[in-house]
C-alpha cells in the first residue's frame, strides 16, 4: 500500500452500539476515500494473529477476546498522509485523553474499547489491510 492509505476497523463495542453509519461520516467529512470495505468478524485466532505485536502486552488477552466479540467493519482509506491525518481523527487511544470532536472523544466507552483502530505507519498499514482484503477487493 502506498503512503496515501492507511486501515481502520469500527470495533465490536461502536458497532453494537450503532455507530457505523457516525463513524463513516466523519470519515468522509474528514476527507478520506474509503477504497476497500466490510462488516466480518474476526475468530480468536486472527484477532491474535491481528494484535501479534502486542502478545507481551497485559491486556493482549483481554484485547483479543474484545476485538472477536463481535463483528466490526474493515476498511482502507485514502487520503494525502492517511496513517498520521487518520491518527488526528481518532484521537488518543484512551478517550478520556482524546481531543473533543474525534472519533473516539465521541464514540469510545475505555481504552480497551476504544471504538476504532488506526494503523500506526505506512508500513503496517500495508499489511494489515492486506491482512484483510484480497487485491481484487480495493478498489484504487
Ligand atoms: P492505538 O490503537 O491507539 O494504536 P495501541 O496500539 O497502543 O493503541 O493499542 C492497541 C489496542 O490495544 C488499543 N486500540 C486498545 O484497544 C488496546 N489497549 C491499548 N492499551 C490498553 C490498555 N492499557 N488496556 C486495555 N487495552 C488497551
Amino acid at each position: 500500500m502506498a503512503d496515501n492509505r492507511t486501515f481502520t476497523m469500527i470495533k465490536p463495542d461502536a458497532v453494537k452500539a450503532g455507530h457505523i453509519g457516525a463513524i463513516l461520516a466523519k470519515i468522509n467529512e474528514g476527507g478520506f476515500r474509503i477504497v476497500a470495505m466490510k462488516l466480518t468478524q474476526l475468530s480468536n485466532e486472527k484477532a491474535g494473529e491481528f494484535y501479534a505485536v502486542h502478545k507481551e502486552r497485559p491486556f493482549y488477552g483481554e484485547l483479543v477476546e474484545f476485538m472477536s466479540s463481535g463483528p466490526i467493519v474493515a476498511a482502507i482509506l485514502e487520503k494525502d498522509n492517511a496513517v498520521e491525518d487518520f491518527r488526528k481523527l481518532i484521537g488518543a487511544t484512551d478517550p478520556s485523553k482524546a481531543e473533543p470532536g474525534t472519533i473516539r472523544a465521541l464514540y469510545a466507552k475505555n481504552i480497551g474499547e476504544n471504538a476504532v483502530h488506526g494503523s500506526d505507519s505506512d508500513e503496517n498499514a500495508a499489511i494489515e489491510g492486506a491482512f484483510h482484503f484480497a487485491g481484487v477487493e480495493v478498489f484504487a
